[in-house]
């Protein structure tokens, strides 16, 4: 695959890179999209089940899903997309995750900064007084209750529910100061999350999309490659490699 010697000789004088990524870096791990063709919203509706009211009127139906879920992600492991963005973190001064995907995958890989704007659904904590329950849950006595008698939920970003403050400002933050602003992976038609891309872009960043398919910011980007992330990502590492070698 050739890699267009720009993007090499930009990436041979960038300082920080930010890779901004959703559910398609974890699709050839084995986990479901929310879009794609055997996307979990063409089942579920995210309202449905991904937001707060749904949880209070059917807790159980709610802890199913994120059951399910989790058995997925425990039975994945990262692939060679999360593995060369881990990589990345030996070429460059800061490397940045900022993720949409609860799957705990790029921590998994080895990447150490990393932005989790929707949560993780390893966590958990109660609605009621916000105590962490991180450790497995009991369901033998159906939905987990906290000591002071509240539901435990996962600790993931709802729809309709703000984003964890201190991600999302940190997020915007390194967003507004990197010299590459990688989308890997993600439809980017969820907000605020997929505002970042057109916060890197007015910093002056380079956008470097990498989808199956062109996406609503396909328009904005610098450098598009489609294909699968867990191809894509290497072949740039290696032309890059190489690039600094010869
Ligand atoms: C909020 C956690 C303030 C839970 C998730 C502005 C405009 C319009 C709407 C809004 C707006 N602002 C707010 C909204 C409402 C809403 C929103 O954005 N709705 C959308 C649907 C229009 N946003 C919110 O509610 C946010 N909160 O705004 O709070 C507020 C408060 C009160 C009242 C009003 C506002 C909270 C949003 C967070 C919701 N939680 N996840 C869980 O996971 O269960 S969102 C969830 O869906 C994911 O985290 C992710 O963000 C999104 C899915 O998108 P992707 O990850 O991109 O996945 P998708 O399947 O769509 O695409 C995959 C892509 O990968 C595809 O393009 C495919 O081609 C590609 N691909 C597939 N395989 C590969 C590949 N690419 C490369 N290689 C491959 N192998
Ligand atoms: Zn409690």
């Amino acid at each position: 695959m050739n890699i267009d010697r720009s993007l090499i000789e930009k990436l041979k004088s960038s300082r920080s890179v930010i890779f901004f990524t959703g559910a398609g870096i974890s699709a050839e791990s084995g986990i479901p999209t929310f879009r794609g063709k055997d996307g979990i919203w063409n089942k579920l509706k995210p309202e449905e089940l991904a937001n707060f009211d749904a949880f209070i009127r059917n807790p159980d139906m709610v802890w199913e899903w994120y059951n399910h879920r989790k058995l997925i992600i425990h039975n994945s492991q990262p692939n060679k997309g999360h593995l060369t963005i881990a990589e990345m973190q030996n070429h460059f001064d800061e490397v940045t995750v900022i993720t949409q995907n609860i799957d705990n995958l790029h921590s998994r890989a080895g990447s150490k900064n990393i932005f989790e704007l929707h949560g993780n659904i390893e966590r958990n904590y109660c609605v009621n007084c916000k105590r962490f329950y991180n450790k497995e849950l009991d369901f033998s006595n159906g939905v987990p209750k906290c000591e002071c008698g509240g539901l435990i939920r996962p600790d993931v970003v709802w729809f309709g529910e703000y984003l964890p403050d201190d991600q999302f400002k940190g997020s915007e933050k390194a967003s507004m100061n990197t010299d590459i602003f990688f989308i890997v992976g993600t439809s980017a038609v969820v907000y605020p999350a997929a505002g970042l891309v057109f916060t890197a872009k007015q910093s002056g960043a380079v956008l470097v999309e990498i989808n199956l398919v062109k996406t609503e910011i396909s328009s904005s980007v610098d450098y598009s490659f489609f294909g699968e992330a867990g191809t894509i990502l290497p072949n740039i590492l290696e032309a890059y490699e190489s690039s600094i070698v010869s």
